[in-house]
């Protein structure tokens, strides 16, 4: 049998809401209790509030890290209501049921995040919330716990209608309760084995919050979810979807790729990527956003149909008019003004993303990558690769514009799947080979595609003429280089190391090619 919610501890960091929740828990007749700061604020609105101190007859004490932990309200929270011995405990000691808890948690995560020192990042470590939402938790058959004020309103309602909690809520509450201290308990022990100068803790758990679940994964037979780590680093998770029909699996990894490679360009040239199955098919930066958006579309127009645009400044109806020329699937921009979006309104399916902010290349982080029976953990590919990290390793050097061409062809390299070449010229693509298991092949590839091209623009010359040329890792045997001279490269970057670089590099100077090493690779696989 069901009993009516009659007593409620409020104990919240954040007071976001707490006001307005608790003047109608109290209407709904329920009595609240409360720590100190949150007494506080409930008073001043004028609630009648009893003090955690005067039902566990200890004042709050050292700077509050005791507060509320006491067995009368531990016994409160986790007292089995139907069992009888339970109850004469209750009995004896003085204890008091309580049926609903709201605690919100130090902002442990916030004060790591804004920089904070050691020692405030540990005060900042709450104890005796985690204590009370997993004994809550653990007692859901007769006590509620809210933990996110997102619950507030639902949690009203049921008891303004019968002063009941459902046991499907308390239950969907409890879950909710110890994913809640799961993920805060691994946010402290990353950011503890981080202190220590310990890269990987012995146990990893991946803490996300569901953001929205898939229609299906990269297969219609496969089932998808899209969970937020809450890093704030700008892109996918960040975005606000401005029109069109919902994201799925493979236009939120694709998006993904697309962004990660214009944020490569930062803020210091508009940059235009476009991305089919997580592999640009052009990039290219310029003067302005159009100049670059033709200048990559002319790379592969082909493989651009159905695509996905992603850029690295503020999307403008100029712009959007070009785009909507080509089918696209998704397009992502730091921020899209009023006249782009009028222009894409007239495309109701195309997804139009503002994504905030561009994530920074150089931030350091981990990704993973699943296994049978476990997962990868590694940094991020935070290198970028410039001028200073080059040496010329041929008699001749290279250009001041086929260096530029280097560094901008060797940075689109690293977003595409290995064995990658790319042909660049004027900052802008010209073929891409990408994701085949000899470079020779990636190298013969991208200059037929560049073939294509230039035959599809009515142009006899492939554009990989007077091009440069980037290889993700080093050329193992000179082949892979003469297909590149052959196809018309001038210019060659990489990041050398093979055995064979001196047969590599004498092919180069009897080709007449610049050659630079790099000392960098950037496999992706
Ligand atoms: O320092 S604690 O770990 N010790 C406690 O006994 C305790 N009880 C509640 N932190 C404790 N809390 C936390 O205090 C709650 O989780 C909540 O975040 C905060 C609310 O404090 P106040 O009401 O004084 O603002």
């Amino acid at each position: 049998e069901q009993s009516r919610v009659r007593r409620a501890l409020i104990s919240v960091s954040d007071k976001t809401g707490i006001v307005e929740f608790a003047k109608r828990l109290s209407s709904a007749d329920i009595a609240l209790i409360s720590t100190g700061g949150t007494a506080k604020a409930l008073r001043e609105a004028g609630l009648h509030v009893m003090d955690v101190s005067e039902i566990t007859e200890f004042p709050e004490m050292m700077d509050g890290r005791i507060k509320t932990l006491h067995p009368r309200i531990h016994g409160g929270l986790l007292a089995l209501r139907d069992n009888a011995g339970h109850r004469e405990s209750m009995d004896e000691h003085g204890i008091n049921g309580i049926d609903l808890l709201v605690v919100n948690l130090y902002p442990f995560e916030e004060t790591v995040a804004r920089g904070a020192g050691f020692a405030e990042c540990i005060e900042n470590i709450d104890i005796g919330g985690p204590a009370m939402i997993r004994a809550a938790a653990k007692n859901h058959g007769f006590v509620g716990v809210v933990t996110d004020p997102d619950d507030y309103e639902t949690v009203l309602q049921e008891i303004e209608l019968d002063g009941l909690l459902k046991t499907e809520t308390k239950k969907r509450l409890a879950a909710k309760a110890f994913a809640k201290t799961a993920s805060y308990d691994s946010a402290i022990s990353t950011w503890f084995s981080a202190h220590n100068n310990e890269p990987f803790p012995k146990d990893v758990s991946v803490a996300g919050r569901l953001s929205s679940v898939l229609r299906y994964g990269e297969n219609p037979h496969q089932a998808a979810a899209f969970y937020k780590t809450g890093t704030n680093r700008s892109g996918v998770a960040t975005a606000r979807q401005i029109q069109g029909k919902e994201l799925s699996y493979n236009n939120l990894n694709d998006t993904d790729a697309a962004y990660e490679l214009v944020a490569e360009f930062g803020f210091e040239k508009p940059a235009i990527a476009i991305i089919k199955h997580a592999n640009p098919c052009g990039v290219a930066t310029g003067e302005n956003l159009v100049e670059a958006y033709l200048a990559a579309l002319r790379c592969d127009p082909i493989s651009a149909f159905g695509g996905i645009v992603a850029m690295n400044q503020k999307l403008t109806g100029d712009l959007a008019r070009k785009i909507v020329e080509v089918f696209t699937e998704v397009v992502i921009a730091p921020e899209v003004d009023d006249e782009a979006t009028e222009v894409f309104a007239k495309k109701k399916n195309l997804r139009l993303l503002a994504a905030g902010g561009v994530p920074a290349v150089n931030e350091e982080g981990s990704v993973m990558k699943p296994l049978a029976g476990g997962f990868l953990l590694q940094s991020r590919d935070a290198r970028t690769v410039n001028l200073a990290d080059l040496k010329v390793v041929t008699k001749r050097q290279p250009s001041e514009q086929e260096l530029a061409d280097m560094l901008f062809a060797f940075k689109v390299a690293k977003h595409v799947k290995s064995n990658a070449i790319v042909y660049a010229k004027d900052s802008a693509t010209v073929g891409i080979g990408a994701g085949q298991m000899s470079r020779l092949d990636s190298s013969r590839i991208a200059a037929r595609k560049a073939q294509d091209a230039a035959e599809a623009c009515g142009e006899m010359q492939a554009l990989t003429q007077g091009s440069v040329v980037a290889s993700d890792a080093f050329f193992p045997f000179a082949d892979g280089l003469l297909a590149a001279a052959e196809a018309g490269a001038t210019a060659v970057i990489q990041p050398g190391g093979s055995i064979r670089d001196d047969e590599v590099i004498a092919a180069a100077d009897d080709a007449g090619l610049a050659m630079a090493f790099t000392g960098i690779r950037h496999f992706r696989h």
